[in-house]
C-alpha cells in the first residue's frame, strides 16, 4: 500500500520545477534537468495503473530516443506491451503539473478513489533506461516513487525501448497459453536468434549489413544478440555494428543513428561503406531502423520505413499464397500521410493489398493494425512491425501443409510469428526481418529500390504563432481550422497537407509531386497559407 508520509517526502526531494508538462506521442520528453519530478510522479502512475489492472506489471522507460543526449524522457508500457492506454495519459499530465507535494498526494488519492482502485492490491512495476548519462539518476527517481506507493519493482537497467515491451508482455502472459516468452534479456535473444535461424532455413547466405547503432543502446544489445545469430560461416548474415560508442554518452545520436540519416537524407559521416553495400541505421533506443546505400552514380538511396513495410507486404502476400494459407490471411498495411504515394500506390496495385491512413503515432497505426489478420505498420521514419491476429497464428499454427513447397513456406511464416515483435516497432527485429526477406527473395539494394519509384517530397517545418489553431482531420490529411486554408491548398498542384506536430512547437508541411521542383514550390506555398 501507498505511504502517505513517504509519498510527500519523496514528492520534496523531486520539486515541481513549476513548469507545464504534458504527456505526449511519445510520454513526457524535455531536457533532462527538468524530469526529476516528472518520473517520479509517473512512477506514482505506473503503481496505480498496476493496482487498477490487478497487479499486472507495468513498464516504465526512460529514454528520448532520437533526440540529444542532454534530453531525457519517460513512458508508460501497458501489460500486452503496448503503449498505455490513452485515457490514462491525462492522468500523467495531471500528477506532473501537481504544484505542491501536499497537492501531490491528494490528487493521487482522488484518482485512486476516481478510478475505484483497490489500495491494497499488488502494484508490480518494471523498469529499463537507455545509455543516457541522466538515466541512472532518473531511476533513483522513479524508484523513490514506486517504494513510496508500495509497489514491487524490478531494475532491467539498460534495455531497447522494445526489449523493455517484451518483457512486460511476458510477464503478464506467463503460465497462460499466450506465453510470450521467457521473463529475461537473455530470453528475448534467444527467441528471436531461435527464429532467425527457422527462417534462414531454407537459404543459404545472403551478404552483409553495416548497422550505425547512434551510439546508443542498440549497440551493445545488437552484439549480445549476434552471439545467438548464426554466423555468416552457418548460412547466417554478416552483421557489423558501428557507432556504437556507449561510453561517451555525448555522442548519442550525433552525426549518426537513423534521425539523422532520415531526416539529412545522408549516410552518418562515419560511414566508410563502399558503393552498394547494405547499410542500416537504428536510434537511441533501437525501436526504428531504416536502410541505405549509395548507387554506382554516388547517389545517396534510403529505403525508409515505407520500404520496410512494402517489402514486408510483398513477402507476407508470397508466404501466404505459397503455403496455402491466403484465404485465411488478410494482409492489410497501415500508413501515415507523410508515407509516399507510391508506396501506397504500390501496396494497393501491385500487392493488391488494402491500406489504411491514420494520424501519426504509432499507437494509432498499431491498433489500425489490429484489424488485419496480418496487419503491417510502420512510420515514415522506420518504426513499425508486423501484427498477427490470434486467428492467424492458429491458422499458421495448425495448417497442414499439402507439398513440400507448402511446408517451406509454412515453416517460414511461423518462424516470423516469432521473429517479429508483437509489441511495438523494434529495430533489432525488423532489421533481421528485412534481411530474412532479402536472403529469400536474392535481392540486393537495387532490386529492393526497384519495385517502385518514390515521388519527389518536401517536409518543412513551419513555426507559428500558435500551432492548436491548425486542427487536421481525415486522418491528418486535411486542416479543418483554421478557416478557408484547406480552400487554399486545395487550390494547388500535388499532394499536400499541414498539421501541428506533436512534439514540436510547430507545423509541419509535407508537399508531394511529380518532379523535385514541384515538390518543393508546392511545400513553399502551403508553408505561405500555414504562415
Ligand atoms: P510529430 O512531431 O507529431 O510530427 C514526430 C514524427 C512521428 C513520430 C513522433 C514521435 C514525423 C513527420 N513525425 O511526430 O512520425 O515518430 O515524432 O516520435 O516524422
Ligand atoms: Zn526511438
Amino acid at each position: 500500500i501507498m505511504d502517505p508520509k513517504k509519498l510527500v517526502e519523496g514528492s520534496a526531494k523531486h520539486p515541481q520545477p513549476g513548469k507545464v508538462f504534458q504527456y505526449g506521442t511519445a510520454g513526457f520528453r524535455m531536457k533532462a534537468n527538468l524530469l526529476d519530478s516528472v518520473v517520479y510522479r509517473v512512477g506514482l502512475l505506473a503503481a496505480l495503473r498496476s493496482r487498477k489492472l490487478n497487479g499486472q506489471t507495468i513498464g516504465v522507460m526512460i529514454t528520448a530516443s532520437h533526440n540529444p543526449p542532454e534530453d531525457n524522457g519517460v513512458k508508460l508500457v501497458d501489460p500486452m506491451g503496448e503503449m498505455l492506454e490513452a485515457s490514462w495519459e491525462a492522468y500523467a499530465t495531471l500528477l506532473a503539473n501537481a504544484a505542491t507535494d501536499e497537492a501531490l498526494l491528494e490528487l493521487y488519492k482522488k484518482l485512486s478513489s476516481d478510478l475505484k482502485i483497490n489500495g491494497e492490491a499488488p502494484a508490480r512495476v518494471i523498469f529499463a533506461r537507455d545509455t543516457r548519462a541522466s538515466g541512472s539518476r532518473l531511476v533513483g527517481c522513479l524508484i523513490d516513487a514506486l517504494e513510496a506507493a508500495g509497489a514491487e519493482h524490478t531494475d532491467f537497467k539498460l534495455l531497447t525501448t522494445p526489449q523493455l515491451h517484451y518483457l512486460v508482455r511476458c510477464v503478464n502472459t506467463k503460465g497462460t497459453q499466450y506465453e510470450y516468452g521467457d521473463v529475461s534479456e537473455q530470453g528475448y535473444y534467444e527467441k528471436i536468434g531461435a527464429a532467425f535461424k527457422r527462417a534462414m532455413k531454407h537459404r543459404k547466405s545472403s551478404g552483409a549489413v553495416t548497422v550505425d547503432c547512434a551510439n546508443g543502446v542498440g549497440g551493445p544489445k545488437l552484439k549480445e544478440l549476434l552471439k545467438y545469430l548464426p554466423t555468416k560461416a552457418e548460412g547466417g548474415v554478416d552483421i557489423k555494428v558501428i557507432n556504437d560508442d556507449v561510453v561517451k554518452p555525448e555522442n548519442l545520436n550525433v552525426q549518426c543513428g537513423a534521425d539523422f540519416v532520415k531526416t539529412n537524407q545522408r549516410a552518418p559521416p562515419s560511414s566508410t561503406t563502399k558503393p552498394l553495400e547494405r547499410c542500416a541505421s537504428l536510434d537511441g533506443d533501437a525501436d526504428r531502423v531504416v536502410y541505405y546505400f549509395t548507387s554506382d552514380e554516388n547517389i545517396f538511396r534510403l529505403l525508409d520505413g515505407d520500404r520496410i513495410a512494402t517489402l514486408a507486404a510483398s513477402f507476407l502476400g508470397d508466404l501466404g499464397r505459397q503455403s496455402g494459407l491466403a484465404e485465411h490471411l488478410k494482409i492489410g498495411v497501415v500508413q501515415t500521410a507523410y508515407a509516399n504515394g507510391a508506396s501506397t500506390q504500390y501496396v494497393e496495385s501491385n500487392l493488391k493489398l488494402p491500406v489504411i491512413c491514420t494520424p501519426t503515432g504509432v499507437k494509432h497505426l498499431h491498433h489500425a493494425a489490429t484489424r488485419f489478420d496480418i496487419g503491417v505498420y510502420f512510420e515514415a521514419n522506420g518504426h513499425g512491425t508486423v501484427l498477427f491476429s490470434p486467428a492467424a497464428l492458429k491458422a499458421i499454427a495448425t495448417h497442414e501443409p499439402q507439398s513440400p513447397a507448402q511446408q517451406a513456406a509454412l515453416e517460414t511464416l511461423q518462424a516470423l510469428t516469432e521473429l517479429i515483435n508483437q509489441t511495438v516497432g523494434d529495430a533489432l527485429s525488423d532489421l533481421l526481418l528485412v534481411e530474412v526477406i532479402l536472403a529469400h527473395k536474392n535481392w540486393g539494394m537495387r532490386e529492393w529500390l526497384d519495385t517502385y519509384v518514390d515521388l519527389p517530397n518536401r517536409l518543412v517545418r513551419v513555426e507559428v504563432r500558435d500551432r492548436n489553431m491548425f486542427v487536421a482531420v481525415d486522418a491528418e490529411r486535411r486542416l479543418e481550422s483554421p478557416p478557408g486554408a484547406q480552400a487554399e491548398i486545395d487550390k494547388l498542384v500535388g499532394r499536400s497537407f499541414a498539421r501541428a506536430s506533436g512534439t514540436e512547437d510547430a507545423v509541419r508541411v509535407y508537399a508531394e509531386a511529380a518532379t523535385r521542383g514541384e515538390a518543393d514550390d508546392l511545400a513553399g506555398k502551403v508553408a505561405n497559407v500555414v504562415r
